[in-house]
Order: structure tokens, then C-alpha cells, then sequence
């Protein structure tokens, strides 16, 4: 049977990330998706300026109050971008009273990346993470987050003992599976498992250029695998292998620097 999953982050209205991407990804893969938007902005907030912000807490207690009573319930929750602390305290909320028994929790702690907070978020948001992450069953962060979520120095160049330094770190903090993305090792770069006793690696060669957005591509497809019960070592494969394929499609458009374009893998994977 189909799952149904609740989602819950920002609406990028320009950019392809955070829900209008795990919207069209996590159906195109079979999985029911709800959304419940923490904030709509007119573009995401890497390499624009100006952006509008519609913060959309009151509306987002509204709207689970309502839920609640319709007893609706989702098999999966997975929370990306949030931009106001207050959040955090009704993501958990959710995690109580809108989550199935046996629902999973996934958290893409989306706020940082080459050693940086994203421009708009402070260091509340860095605590409201962590919190979360104490309950998810899933944690999906980069090794800018990871340092973050456990207050580790951030490395450009990564040893074998900061990787293992970092994912048992972040078992400790309550997460029951990481999944550990931008992990290079040479001239390759993926993605590591680890649920404090098995180790997943899936590496690939390095892509020139790098997009903003990819991170949330990335998760929503690991979380479709996730959903239909895919073996982790074919999921890490196959998200991995459709990021170098959406870059591939890009690259030869200048004016398309803002994100990547996965329309055009789906629309293949569609035509086969
Ligand atoms: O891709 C993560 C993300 C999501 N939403 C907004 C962002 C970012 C990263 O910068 O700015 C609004």
C-alpha cells in the first residue's frame, strides 16, 4: 500500500528547493505528500538578495488544530528548511499527535553548508534542530550540519576519523539512522549510513560545478526509498546517480545557476 507522508518546510516560490521539490519527487515515487509550510518566500535566500518572507507560524497551529480533529494521521514526517525557532516546539507537536505508531520521523536539517549558516538563520535555529534531531529516526544532514547539530569544528578536508567522529556523534544525540551527505574522499563525493553498528558508503566522481538545491533533491529521493522500503545501499545509489544526472542536464545552461534541473531526469525516467 501507498504511503502518505507530511512535509514540512519552507515554499521557495523561484528556485526548485525545499517543497516544490519534495512535492513532485516523493509523488513521482508513489508516496502521498502533504504539506504543511512553515514560510513562502519569493525566491530561496542562496544567491539572491531582496527575497520576500511570509512567515507562517500562526497558520501552521491553525492548520494541525484542524487535522487533529479530522484525525488525520501520515506515515512519515519529514521537516527541511525553518526559519523561526518557534517551529520547533509544533514540528514535535506533529511528531506526538499527527504521526502513525509505527510512522517514521526524518529530519533534513537544512541550514547550512560549506562550513556556513544560510544568510537568513541564527543560532536558535541550530538549537531547534538539535532538539528534533533527539526524536527522528532518520537524520539526513551535510558535514556542515553535522558539525553544527554537534558542535564540532568544521573541516574542508575530511579524515576517515572525523566522518566516524561526526556519525557517532549524532547517534548519541538520539537519532536512530544518519544519513551523512557531502562526503568526499579524494576526487569522490556521497553519501554514508550508519545506525551505531552497520556502515553504508556510496562514493562517486566529483561533478565540476555545484548547485544549491541538490541537498534537498538528494533527501526527498532517499526519503522515497525510505517510504517503499528500499535496501539503503540501492536507495544511496540511485539518489546519488540522479544528482549527477539533474547536474549533467544543467551544466550547459548559463542562466540556470540557481538550482539544478531534475524535471529533465524525471521527465526521462517517465519516457522510458
Ligand atoms: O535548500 C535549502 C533551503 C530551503 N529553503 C530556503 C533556503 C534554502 C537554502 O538556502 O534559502 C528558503
Amino acid at each position: 500500500m501507498s504511503k502518505k507522508i507530511l512535509t514540512i518546510q519552507d515554499i521557495s516560490c523561484y528556485g526548485s528547493c525545499s517543497t516544490t521539490v519534495a512535492l513532485p519527487i516523493l509523488a513521482s515515487f508513489g508516496v502521498e505528500t502533504c504539506i504543511l509550510p512553515s514560510a513562502i518566500l519569493s525566491t530561496h535566500t542562496a544567491g539572491f538578495t531582496g527575497f520576500t518572507v511570509l512567515d507562517l507560524t500562526d497558520e501552521m497551529e491553525r492548520i494541525t488544530a484542524h487535522w487533529q480533529k479530522e484525525n488525520i494521521k501520515y506515515d512519515g514526517i519529514y521537516t527541511g528548511y525553518i526559519s523561526d525557532s518557534k517551529q520547533f516546539d509544533i514540528i514535535l507537536s506533529c511528531v506526538d499527535n499527527l504521526l502513525n505508531n509505527d510512522g517514521l520521523f526524518i529530519v533534513d536539517p537544512a541550514m547550512a553548508d560549506h562550513g556556513k549558516l544560510y544568510p537568513a538563520l541564527s543560532v536558535e535555529i541550530v538549537e531547534g534542530m538539535k532538539k528534533i534531531c533527539e526524536y527522528a529516526d532518520y537524520v539526513i544532514p551535510n558535514i556542515t550540519e553535522a558539525c553544527f547539530l554537534t558542535d564540532t569544528p568544521y573541516q574542508e578536508e575530511q579524515s576517515e576519523e572525523f566522518i566516524n567522529e561526526l556519525l557517532e556523534k549524532l547517534i548519541k544525540i538520539g537519532a536512530k539512522n544518519v544519513i551523512l551527505t557531502s562526503v568526499s574522499c579524494g576526487n569522490k563525493i556521497g553519501a554514508t549510513y550508519y545506525n551505531g553498528k552497520e556502515r553504508v558508503t556510496v562514493l562517486k566522481p566529483i561533478e565540476e560545478k555545484s548547485y544549491h538545491g541538490t541537498g534537498d533533491l538528494f533527501s526527498s529521493l532517499v526519503i522515497a526509498g525510505i517510504m517503499n522500503k528500499k535496501d539503503i545501499k540501492e536507495n544511496l545509489e540511485f539518489a546519488t546517480d540522479f544528482i549527477i544526472e539533474s547536474i549533467l542536464a544543467t551544466v550547459d545552461d548559463p542562466n540556470h545557476n540557481y538550482a539544478v534541473k531534475y524535471e529533465d531526469v524525471l521527465n526521462k525516467k517517465w519516457a522510458k
